[in-house]
């Protein structure tokens, strides 16, 4: 398939194709341009997780990719489609549909399964989602049969050294691996399977949690073989310290600044990151999952109206609406 799969680039992509450009135009955390006029829907329909991240309380949303303290109500892939038909009638800015949780979406067959659902009824939607990858090689022919088209992988380290220190173990085939042997097997298929995504022509995104003391060293190094890869976009987060890491300072905000600074040479920087749930939905600085009803149906009529008014203009210059 190569010839159908542009090579990734990492500067803003002049390498893919129409249509992926347009998602990446309208994807709220891959293009900052894009977070104040699209959305993006969560389906929080992937509970189980198959490893131990350090900084993860596994009552709450997979940290890698959400806000942690936060549990979302897990959905049937049945009513993901439902809540996705009914928010999507009243906030048509709404362009992505991603799974990011609350576990790792790899881990639960109701990824792949709501995905097919939501790509029979909405084709043009893009589908999202992101994942510790430890299951990435072997699931990514699964994540092209549903038509993902923007993938995150969280890499904490390319060290298995330093990644034995985030991760306390991995339940892989059924077996259970801890240490620097846990984090060689994660690491080796972190990156086989971004390099396999890559070329497959899906457009990733790296999430990188910045634990001072464990991983702030070493963010340059993630980067260069993210630029090595063809990764499009990197977000360096900031831990929220919880569970094994209570006791780590999380890094300051100069302290992720310099971090994103010294790795922009090799990867473009996300800077907008809202860390949100694993079922927001609406503009990523207005999650309307935590909305008053009030405040929802304000969001609902503004957004009519202007559907209404772009009718009309339309209308008036003798164009179909
Ligand atoms: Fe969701 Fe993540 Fe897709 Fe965005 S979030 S699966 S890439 S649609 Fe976005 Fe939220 Fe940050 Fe994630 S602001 S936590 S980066
Ligand atoms: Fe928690 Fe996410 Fe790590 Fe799983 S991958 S342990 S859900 S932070």
């Amino acid at each position: 398939m190569p010839e159908e799969n542009p090579k990734n680039e990492t500067d803003n992509g002049p390498g893919y194709e129409e249509e992926l450009l347009r998602k990446i135009a309208e994807h709220p955390c891959y293009d900052k341009k894009a977070q104040h006029k699209y959305g993006r829907i969560h389906l929080a329909v992937a509970p189980k997780c198959n490893i131990q991240c350090n900084f993860c309380v596994r009552e709450f949303d997979c940290v890698n990719e959400s806000r942690p303290g936060v549990t979302s109500k897990v959905l049937t892939p049945q009513e993901a489609l439902e809540k996705t038909r009914q928010i999507l009638a009243d906030y048509p800015f709404i362009k992505v549909v991603g799974i990011a949780g609350p576990g790792d979406p790899l881990a639960n067959d109701e990824t792949f399964e709501t995905f097919e659902l939501i790509k029979k009824e909405f084709p043009e939607l893009t589908l999202c989602m992101s994942t510790n990858g430890l299951l990435l090689p072997e699931k990514l022919q699964d994540i092209l049969r549903v038509g993902v088209s923007t993938l995150t992988v969280t890499v904490n380290a390319i060290d298995p050294e330093i990644q034995a220190k985030i991760v306390d173990h991995i339940v892989y085939h059924g077996k259970v691996y801890r240490g620097v042997e846990a984090a060689e097997i994660q690491v080796k298929n972190q990156l086989e399977g971004i390099k396999a995504a890559v070329d497959a022509g899906v457009v990733v995104k790296v999430n990188t949690v910045l634990t001072p003391g464990i991983n702030d060293k070493h963010v340059v190094e993630i980067a260069r073989k993210l630029n090595e890869l063809g990764v499009y976009i990197m977000n360096i987060m900031p831990l929220i310290n919880q569970g094994a890491f209570a006791d780590i300072e999380p890094p300051t905000a100069e302290e992720r600044k310099a971090a994103q600074e010294a790795c922009e040479p090799y990867v473009m920087q996300m800077r907008h990151c809202r860390q949100c749930r694993a079922d927001a939905y609406g503009l990523l600085s207005q999650d309307m999952s935590q909305m008053s009803e009030k405040r929802r149906e304000l969001i609902k009529i503004h957004t009519k109206e202007d559907i209404e008014r772009a009718k009309e203009i339309l209308e008036k210059n003798g164009e179909e609406a």
